[in-house]
This record gives structure tokens, C-alpha cells and sequence, in this order.
């Protein structure tokens, strides 16, 4: 990806899932946003958007962070929320035996004390494969795979979603799941 896209990409992550108060769009309960509202909002905020390079990124994207409205009007995030407003219905979904969640060495002590904890974001993302855990934990430092037992999690009560992107969600994942 570009530097200008990366740049557009992460814009988007931010408004779309963190601050859309920060340029005065608004979402709705699934997230979405009006597009041409968006452009116009970024503008006013000195940001130079248009819909080419808004779908450049959201096709572009490996980790399809974003999806386009069928009749192309409104954008959304997928996942990784933190704002309020967006309380998106995900499909539940049985689990595999395992999934992963990537973190930073640093973190570990901590998680093995407390479990899993989803902090700002509204849940803990899980991932399918340990490499794409990796990748995840990459950006916080030295990379750990943590493997969780999430089918018996879910055989305990949890609920588990999937985004449409393939990201798994859950609410907490308590320590005695967590096999490090
Ligand atoms: C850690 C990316 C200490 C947790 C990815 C993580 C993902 C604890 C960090 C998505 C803890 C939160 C989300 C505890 C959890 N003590 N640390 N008890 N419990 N943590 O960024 O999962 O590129 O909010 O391990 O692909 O890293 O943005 O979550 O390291 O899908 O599209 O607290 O973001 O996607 O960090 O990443 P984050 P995450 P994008």
C-alpha cells in the first residue's frame, strides 16, 4: 500500500472506529457513515478525501478493515470499535478447538494474572492462525502467540462472534483458557 493510502487507511480506522465525534460525522448502530458526508466532514478539517481513494483502501486493505454499502453510499469498519455509538450485531459462531491472540512479550505477566482484558476496544480479537496472531502482536513489540482454548470456552458459556473480515471477538478470555 501507498504512503497516501496507509495514511487515508489509518484516518478512516480512526473516525470510523475510535473518534467520529473528532470530525463531527456520526454512525450508526452498525457502524455505518455516509460517504460524501465523510468527505465533506474531512475537508472542513483540512483532510483531502474523494471516493477513489476511499475505495482504493477499503480494496486494497488485506486485513478488509472497511466495507462499502452495496448501493455505495456509506462506509464502515468492520471491527476493532472503541466508540459507544456502534454496537454492531455480529453472527455467533461456534469457535474452533483453538484460535490465537497475538500480543507483545511485555504484556504477558500481566494477561496471565488478569486473562484477557479488551481494554478501550469493546472485545478481545482472536485469530485464526497463529502467524496472523503474530502479526497482530508485532505492533505492540516482540511478538507472543497466546493459544486459547476457545471451543471450551464456548462449551463453558462464551459467546463467540466473527466479524466479517474473519477477526473472532469475545468479550474476555479469563486466564485458565490461555495456554502459554
Ligand atoms: C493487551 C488490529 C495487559 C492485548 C489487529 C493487546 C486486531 C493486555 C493490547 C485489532 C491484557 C490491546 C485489535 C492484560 C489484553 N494485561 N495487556 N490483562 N489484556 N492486553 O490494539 O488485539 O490493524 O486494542 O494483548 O489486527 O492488539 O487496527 O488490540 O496487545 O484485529 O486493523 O492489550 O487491531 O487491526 O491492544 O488488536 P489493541 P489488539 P488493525
Amino acid at each position: 500500500m501507498s504512503k497516501q493510502l496507509i495514511e487515508v487507511s489509518k484516518f478512516l480506522s480512526c473516525v470510523l472506529r475510535h473518534h467520529p465525534d473528532a470530525i463531527g460525522i456520526t454512525l450508526d448502530l452498525e457502524g455505518w457513515t455516509d460517504i460524501s458526508a465523510l468527505i465533506a466532514a474531512a475537508a472542513i478539517g483540512g483532510k483531502h478525501l474523494d471516493r477513489d481513494l476511499i475505495q482504493a483502501v477499503v480494496t486494497i486493505s488485506e486485513k478488509k478493515r472497511f466495507a462499502i454499502s452495496e448501493d455505495g453510499l456509506r462506509i464502515r469498519a468492520l471491527q476493532g470499535h472503541s466508540t459507544e455509538d456502534v454496537d454492531i450485531e455480529y453472527v455467533e459462531q461456534v469457535p474452533p478447538e483453538f484460535l490465537h491472540h497475538g500480543t507483545a512479550t511485555r504484556f504477558v505477566e500481566s494477561i496471565l494474572k488478569e486473562g484477557l482484558i479488551a481494554g478501550s476496544r469493546q472485545y478481545v480479537h482472536l485469530s485464526q492462525d497463529e502467524q496472523t496472531a503474530l502479526a497482530v502482536g508485532q505492533r505492540h513489540g516482540k511478538p507472543v502467540a497466546l493459544k486459547i482454548k476457545t471451543l471450551f470456552m464456548y462449551k463453558r458459556g462464551y459467546n463467540f462472534f466473527q466479524a466479517a473480515n474473519g477477526v473472532w471477538l469475545v468479550a474476555k478470555v479469563p486466564m485458565e483458557f490461555i495456554e502459554y
